[in-house]
C-alpha cells in the first residue's frame, strides 16, 4: 500500500524544478513521503484554489511553495490552505535579481503567514517541512537529530584539516 504523502512540493513552472528538486531529496533522505506537481497562480488559477483547499483533507500536513518574479504562489495558498506554508522564492528567468520574487513571498500581510526561505532555499524549505513532521513523529525527531551531527562532523573535519594545513 502506498504510504501517505505527507508534504507536498507544488512550483509555479517546471523551470523551478531544479531548484524545488532539493527540498524533495532532502524529504527522501528523512524518509518522509511527499508529492511534487506544477501548480501556478496565475497560469492555472483554478487547479490552485482545488489544491489548496483540498490539500489538508488528503492528509498533507506541510505545504512547500516555489515561485519566481510576481511570485504570488505561496501566498495565495496561504490565503486558503490551514496547513502552514513555506515559501521558496526563486531566481526565475523573469526575476529582477531575485528580490521581486523574496518581497512578493515574504512581505505577507498580517493573518496570512508564509514562512520564507532564503532565494533558492528550497533545501532548507525541505529541512523546515521535516522538522514541522518531527512535531509528532519521533523517527523523524530522530533523523533531524542525526542530521545536525553529521553537518557539525563535516564542519569540525574541515576546520582540523584546514588548522593541520599550515595556513
Ligand atoms: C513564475 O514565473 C514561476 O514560478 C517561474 O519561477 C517564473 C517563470 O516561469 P516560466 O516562464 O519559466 O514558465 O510564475
Amino acid at each position: 500500500m502506498e504510504k501517505t504523502r505527507r508534504v507536498s512540493i507544488v512550483m509555479g513552472s517546471d523551470s523551478d524544478l531544479p531548484t524545488m528538486k532539493q527540498a524533495a531529496e532532502i524529504l527522501e533522505n528523512f524518509g518522509i513521503a511527499y508529492e511534487i506537481d506544477i501548480v501556478s497562480a496565475h497560469r492555472t488559477p483554478d487547479k490552485m484554489f482545488h489544491f489548496a483547499s483540498t490539500a489538508h483533507q488528503r492528509g498533507i500536513e506541510v505545504i512547500i511553495a516555489g515561485a519566481g518574479g510576481a511570485a504570488h504562489l505561496p501566498g495565495m495558498i496561504a490565503s486558503i490552505t490551514p496547513l502552514p506554508v513555506i515559501g521558496v522564492p526563486i531566481k526565475s528567468s523573469n526575476s529582477i535579481d531575485g528580490w521581486d520574487s523574496v518581497l512578493s513571498i515574504l512581505q505577507m500581510p498580517a493573518g496570512v503567514p508564509v514562512a520564507t526561505v532564503a532565494l533558492n532555499g528550497a533545501k532548507n524549505a525541505g529541512i523546515l517541512a521535516a522538522q514541522i513532521v518531527s512535531i509528532k513523529d519521533q523517527n523523524i525527531r530522530q533523523r533531524i537529530l542525526e542530521f545536525k551531527e553529521q553537518m557539525k562532523a563535516s564542519v569540525m573535519k574541515k576546520s582540523e584539516e584546514l588548522r593541520n594545513s599550515g595556513n
